[in-house]
């Protein structure tokens, strides 16, 4: 069976093709790149797991396929949840990691150690062309270093240590940062929707 992945973030793509297959799960895995007619989503929703439904909904309408959407980001807790819903664009230009990453860090220079507590969060989406859907969250807890370390991952990866952790994720293997990921979470936690609708 196809499955869509409802996302054009490169970053998102090779995670979830690495999580989905440990998984077990032997679907034709799809990313929206191979749609390129289908309008962007408009994320009007104010928390993860509607923009994730939003999305998965919309490629699964489109296409004819299940659809699984990834919504995610960044939530710091001294600035009340922010970057939150907004991380992708949280400079102003939409997925430029560099520019997100570098203002969040202005932000909060004056922060100490104690204060810099933040979380990943991702919502996992499934959607039926029928209009089936389903949603899974995860979150990875961790604190914000002062500057960048790492070249691994994406978007807010070299900041973030995780607890238990010396390192920050963009200094983690592909396969431990899975491991702990919020979005390892979430999608493992919503393959066996996928197999109970999939088959
Ligand atoms: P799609 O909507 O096409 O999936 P997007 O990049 O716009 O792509 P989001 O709206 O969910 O997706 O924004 C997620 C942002 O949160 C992403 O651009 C990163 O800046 C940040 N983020 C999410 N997961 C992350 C991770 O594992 N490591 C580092 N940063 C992450």
């Amino acid at each position: 069976t196809r499955l869509i992945l409802a996302t054009r973030n490169a970053g998102k793509i090779t995670e979830l093709r690495a999580i989905l297959a440990d998984a077990g799960l032997t679907h034709d895995l799809v990313g929206a790149d191979a749609y390129p007619d289908i309008p962007d989503v408009k994320e009007t929703g104010v928390t993860f797991a509607e923009n994730a439904l939003l999305k998965a909904h919309a490629l699964a309408r489109a296409t004819g396929h299940p659809a699984v959407a990834d919504d995610s980001g960044l939530c710091v807790d001294v600035l009340g949840g922010a970057p939150g819903i907004f991380s992708a664009r949280w400079s102003g230009t939409h997925g430029d990691d560099r520019a997100n990453l570098d203002l969040l860090l202005a932000q909060l220079s004056d922060i100490a150690p104690p204060y810099r507590a933040a979380h990943f969060a991702c919502a996992a989406a499934l959607a039926l062309p029928d209009g089936t859907e389903r949603v899974v969250e995860g979150q990875l807890r961790g604190t914000l270093r002062h500057s960048p370390s790492g070249t691994g991952g994406f978007g807010y990866d070299p900041i973030l240590q995780p607890d238990d952790d010396t390192r920050t994720c963009a200094e983690l293997t592909p396969s431990e940062k899975n491991a702990i990921s919020h979005r390892g979470k979430a999608f493992r936690g919503l393959v066996p929707a996928v197999r109970e609708l999939l088959g």
